[in-house]
């Protein structure tokens, strides 16, 4: 497969609703598209990085300006997705720019050979269970709104954001509310220090699934420290990314649970690798999101239903984030999603709301 060409498209995505978390406020989602052009057809990847550099080091301009001086010029001349993870190894960091780019190609690959990313990552399952990432409230009244709508929906897991302040009463109120059937988690976002242990402490009281990346993405030993002080299990986001973080944090014993969100770790090959170690390790994972359109969603789904995913993760459907997506939407039926079989990503943009949405198009010729 000789890529010909490619083409980075930013698309301005309007939020149906702002989405707080302990590092900021998202109205829009600035979405960077990477469109792969070979002489075996197109591949679409989604880039997970987002407009500021709050969630993690990467941000959409730097990803971008990455893909065009050094990413995409380091490629071979024929390439398949493993020549092209491994071209790119060479550069630092940044994976949510190097996933983009693997992506779109492994989807070219796929789409090229008539195999799904499902069948390709050895997925077994046909349709995936699906939890829903609430974003901070103004008021605890407003957020047991919002959180009885989305079970109303369908959604099996609600997963509450949380920072110093907004963390213990929220859970007693959603628990109290909803009950102790209901499956719940949170997620920091790094916005606590080892100093809050005993008040983290305090949320052991309301038999939580996990408390996600509650500490700084490079606290590995001070998250083994505080995983001796907690009995509700530590699941780390931030800090995994790659298979070797993940080896290092379960030896250290600073998570009992990963959040696999193949941006953040360099792509799905990488991301089937930290399935397999933890799978290995009886280690349960979920997968994450990062506010994806139905191109990243598809894929997402995909590695969702690998059989170490044993919990459920934040894919949910296309009307979280989206009155319209560029991708025919993705709907919860009984809580689930339904895995893509069309090769490749197996979904597509529909041309006019991609036209729609699209900011700028940047062409890169091979
Ligand atoms: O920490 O999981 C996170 C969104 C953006 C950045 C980081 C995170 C999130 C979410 C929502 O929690 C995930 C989603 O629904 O796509
Ligand atoms: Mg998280």
């Amino acid at each position: 497969m000789k890529i010909t060409g490619i083409e980075l498209r930013r698309i301005a995505m309007p939020l149906r609703a702002p989405f707080r978390t302990s590092f900021g406020t998202e109205h829009d989602r600035d979405v960077l598209l990477v469109r792969v052009v070979t002489t075996h057809g197109d591949g679409w990847g989604e880039c997970a990085a987002m407009t500021a550099p709050r969630y993690n080091h990467e941000y959409v301009d730097a990803a971008q300006d990455l893909l065009r001086r050094h990413l995409i010029p380091a490629l071979p001349a024929t390439v398949d997705a493993h020549a092209a993870g491994r071209a790119l190894e060479q550069f630092k960091g940044h994976k949510m720019a190097k996933a983009a780019l693997e992506t779109a190609i492994l989807d070219a690959q796929l789409r090229a050979t008539g195999e799904s990313f499902a069948s390709y990552l050895g997925a077994d399952r046909a349709s995936v269970p699906c939890g829903v990432s609430v974003g901070i409230a103004d008021s605890l009244p407003e957020l047991l709104d919002t959180v009885d709508d989305f079970v109303q929906q369908g959604y099996v897991r609600i997963k509450l954001k949380i920072e110093p302040g907004w963390d213990v009463e929220p859970v007693r109120a959603v628990r109290e509310r909803f009950g102790d059937q209901l499956l719940l988690q949170v997620d920091a976002n790094a916005a606590y220090t080892l100093a809050d242990a005993r008040h983290l402490a305090r949320l052991d009281a309301f038999d939580l699934l996990l408390i996600e990346q509650p500490l700084a993405d490079d606290d590995l030993v001070q998250h083994a420290q505080l995983a001796r002080r907690l009995t509700t299990p530590i699941c780390l986001d931030e800090s995994i990314e790659s298979a070797a973080h993940a080896a290092a944090a379960i030896t250290l014993g600073a998570c009992q649970i990963i959040n696999i969100k193949p941006g953040r770790v360099g792509g799905y090959l990488e991301a089937r690798r930290i399935h397999d170690l933890c799978r290995a390790h009886g280690v349960p994972v979920w997968c994450g999101g990062m506010l994806e359109t139905g191109l990243g969603r598809a894929a997402n789904i995909a590695l969702a239903a690998l059989p170490g995913f044993t919990l459920p993760g934040d894919t949910s459907a296309s009307n979280r984030y989206y009155a319209t997506d560029i991708t025919p939407p993705f709907e919860l039926t009984d809580g689930h999603l339904e895995v893509p079989t069309a090769p490749g990503i197996g979904t597509d943009p529909v041309p006019d709301v991609l036209a729609e949405v699209t900011t700028t198009t940047e062409w890169i010729a091979l």
